[in-house]
Parts: C-alpha cells; structure tokens; sequence
C-alpha cells in the first residue's frame, strides 16, 4: 500500500474552462491586430485542439488551413510573433474580464494543502499564461505549488508523458504516490503513460472524448452544495471529490 503524497493539476480545462473563451478569443484578437482575416470559431476551436500548445497549434493551423500564407519573416519567426501577441491579449482577458475557477478546484487545493500533500502544475501552455490564473485562487497561490512545469521545459508534449515524468523527477516521487486531474484525452494520454493514476474532469470540449484508463471521470469536482456527476469509475455514493476519494482511489 502507497500513501498519497502529490496532487498534478492540469491548467487550461481543468482549473478552468480557459480554451473556448480564453485562449481562442486571444488567437483571433491576435489575428485581427496582425492585420490576418482569420477567426477560429467555437467548433474549429474544438478541431484545432487536437494540436497541444498554441506555437503548435498555429504552426498546424498554417500548414492544414493557411498552406498559401507565406509569412515574409519566415513561419517560425512568423508564429513566435503571433503567439506572443495572442499572449498579452490572453493575459489580459484573465486581468480585465476573469474567467472562473471550476467548481472544487480552491476547495480540494486548500485540503491538500491543509493536510501537508505536496502540489505540482503539469500544462502545456507557456509560463506567463498560467500565472495569472493560478493567482485567482489566491494572490499568493503561485508559492502552494512546489513545480509549475509549463510550456517548453519539456520538448515533447502532451500527449507525450514528457511534462510528467519532468514533475516527478523534480519532486523525487513515483507515481504511485500521485494522482492527477485532467480534461481531456491528451492529458489522460501523457499521465496514463507516465504510470499516473488520473481523475478526469470533462468541459464542453472533451465530454464526447475516450477516457478508458482514467480512475475516475466526474462531469466537475463538485462541492457540497454542487454535486457533480459519477460519469466512470469508482467514486462510490459521494457527491463531490475529497481527499478521502483521492487516498481510495491511490491505495
Ligand atoms: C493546453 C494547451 C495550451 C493552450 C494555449 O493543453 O494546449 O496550448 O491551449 O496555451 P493542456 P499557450 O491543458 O493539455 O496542458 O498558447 O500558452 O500554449
Ligand atoms: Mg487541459
């Protein structure tokens, strides 16, 4: 039997529905400033998310949509450039109009804490644009988690277990002794694959998706007097995740 030492928090989807109203309103703010006629609708969104990381993204989007744009600075200078304007308008979207944590996710942060288990981040997107997010749980949140692994520390990303397995060498712990919470298929890939024990909070855009190989996979975390829903796995009769749930679900 392993005790439970470490909660991995996944950023965009799981602490917050950032994608749809996030991100994707900072790429086409991104593209109007830069002069491009491009808008990334909802449901293309959704398609586009098949690429992790927004360089990526854009780099897809180019190549499978664009292929007669040819950008006079050269496509990797060209997507550098967007990717750092879609940031500022990204970051102000959190500063200027907020975007809500997901119900539980303060809640079971705080119990974690309480009860000393050691917090990590694991995300794809970049540094700068999961800070200001994490300091809407509390000005100070950022010092709560003992690794914020982000964007390009690793080369490969989700679904590679890369961002994973740099969490755990960092923290010195092996997986057992962690479970992780994620949105979509990706994310469960790269946890599954680096041996980590997944709960699965869906959102809008990954409801439809496969989830085989997640411990659990609830509708959101739920509180007290929010209930989410038990969509897979064994979170017996309870109406919302707890610590108690996490411990069964390692041990
Ligand atoms: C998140 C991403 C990110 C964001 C955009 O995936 O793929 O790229 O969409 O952020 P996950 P950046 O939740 O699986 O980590 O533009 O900063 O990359
Ligand atoms: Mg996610």
């Amino acid at each position: 039997m392993t005790s439970l030492q470490a909660l991995i928090f996944d950023v965009d989807g799981t602490m917050a529905d950032t994608e749809r109203d996030g991100h994707r309103v900072a790429f086409n703010r991104a593209f109007a400033e830069a002069g491009l006629d491009w808008e990334w609708s909802v449901k293309l969104y959704g398609k586009l998310l098949a690429i992790s990381g927004g360089k990526e993204r854009l780099h897809f989007y180019l190549r499978q949509y664009r292929p007669e744009f040819e950008p006079s600075e050269g496509e990797e200078q060209f997507v550098v450039r967007l990717h750092q304007i879609k940031s500022r308008y990204y970051q102000q979207i959190l500063s200027q109009e907020g975007i809500p944590l997901r119900p539980g996710i303060r809640r079971i942060l705080q119990e974690a804490r309480s009860q000393e288990i050691r917090l990590a981040i694991a995300t794809t997107a970049s540094l700068p644009n999961v800070t200001p997010l994490v300091k809407f749980l509390a000005p100070d949140a950022v010092n709560w988690f003992e690794v914020i692994a982000a964007g390009d520390i690793v080369t490969a990303k989700k679904p590679a277990p890369d961002i994973y397995q740099y969490v755990l060498q960092e923290m010195k712990l092996a997986p057992q002794q962690c479970l992780v919470f994620e949105d979509s298929p990706h994310g469960l890939a790269a946890a599954r694959q680096a041996d980590l024990t997944t709960v699965v909070t869906v959102n809008d855009y990954t409801k439809t998706g496969d989830f085989t190989g997640a411990a659990l996979v609830v509708d959101h975390l739920g509180e007290p007097e929010h209930p989410c829903t038990i969509l897979a796995g064994d979170g017996g009769d309870r109406h919302y995740f707890n610590l108690a749930l996490a411990r069964h679900l390692i041990d």
